[in-house]
């Protein structure tokens, strides 16, 4: 085929066009793994923190999110970036309970069950974590709550009797450990494999929050959510120390800024979407309700069990957070 002269024209202007955005070329590109769903709160919330990084550094630095575990999935994230794979990523960070019990200071049943009280218990936990994460070779950037935990159930639940001998889709080592204390037989399973997980009967429970069935689309596998509100984990958005370390200040100044823009902003949008998705979920069928009395203290009781061990594992430095958290 010959060419005609419009599409001659048309490469032209294509490479020129190339050229052009080539011009203000970034010095240098980081990746940003993050696990969860594109259209999740948390995916909008990094890819706005990426952009104002980029664009306050004038693309000396631009920032390229991936999410739904494109590039990594999470259970590979915080290594990833801990090992200088990746420069940039966000990981929640209860599932590294394993390496520093502090890590799941978000997850300690019906210790901070409400958007309010997270923010204290952040505030009270945040510096011995940034300390805990520095050891790793990590920089805390941010972290933004996830809804309050829920649980989910193919049928009606009123006690944990009930739950026996269910497979259960657990995310961290506290959800695994309500399942084991509940008689349900824990599986973990990254929210970016629960629809399948559920589809495919590996999984018939989780604790998880109303955003991630909506995320996954629950509904087509699971009819009940209970709202017991068991706790807010984490994510938290690190970088790795040797790449800060590189940054100038002025660099480091912006990345702090977008940093505390992007904590708050993430907040805000984690209780926007909460009700958002617990409606999303009852619109496509669900049964979305608060649990029974029995249920609630037959939770409640195995919530002291994991307190309590959580406090033995954790030592002076988790009582000391536990401590300040309540006296606020
Ligand atoms: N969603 C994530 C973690 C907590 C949550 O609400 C998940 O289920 O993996």
């Amino acid at each position: 085929m010959t060419a005609t002269p419009k599409s001659t024209v048309g490469l032209v202007s294509a490479a020129a066009l190339l050229a052009a955005s080539a011009l203000p070329a970034a010095a240098e590109k980081w990746d940003m793994p993050m696990a969860y769903a594109a259209s999740n709160f948390h995916s909008e919330n990094g890819a706005e923190f990426a952009a104002c990084v980029t664009e306050g550094t004038g693309g000396d630095i631009e920032i390229v999110t991936h999410p739904g575990g494109a590039l990594f999935g999470g259970a590979e994230i915080k290594r990833a970036v801990q090992t200088g794979q990746v420069q940039i990523g966000e990981r929640l960070l209860s599932a590294h309970a394993n390496e520093d019990p502090l890590f799941g200071v978000d997850s300690i049943p019906f210790l901070a069950t409400s958007f309010d009280d997270s923010v204290k218990l952040w505030s009270a936990a945040e510096g011995a974590i940034e300390e805990a994460l520095a050891e790793q070779n990590l920089v805390l950037l941010y972290s933004v709550p996830w809804p309050p935990q829920g649980m989910y159930f193919n049928k009606e639940v009123t006690s944990v009797e009930d739950m026996k001998g269910l497979k259960f889709r657990a995310y961290n080592a506290a959800t695994a450990k309500l399942a084991e204390l509940t008689g349900m037989l824990p599986v973990q399973i990254e929210a970016a494999e629960v629809s399948q997980a559920f589809a495919t009967g590996v999984a018939e429970s989780m604790v998880s929050s109303g955003a991630t069935g909506y995320d996954r689309k629950l509904w087509e596998n699971v009819s009940h959510f209970y709202e017991v509100d068991a706790w807010l984990p984490r994510n938290a958005v690190m970088v790795n120390k040797d790449a800060w370390d590189g940054l100038s200040d002025e660099t480091k100044a912006v990345f702090a800024s977008c940093a505390e823009t992007a904590e708050t902003a993430g907040l805000e949008k984690a209780k926007a979407y909460t009700t958002f998705t617990l409606e999303g979920l009852a619109e496509n069928g669900m049964s979305v309700e608060k649990p029974s009395d029995r249920l609630k203290a037959d939770l409640a009781e195995i919530g002291e069990a994991m307190t309590a061990e959580w406090l033995e594992s954790a030592g002076d430095k988790g009582k000391a957070i536990v401590d300040a958290y309540k006296a606020m």
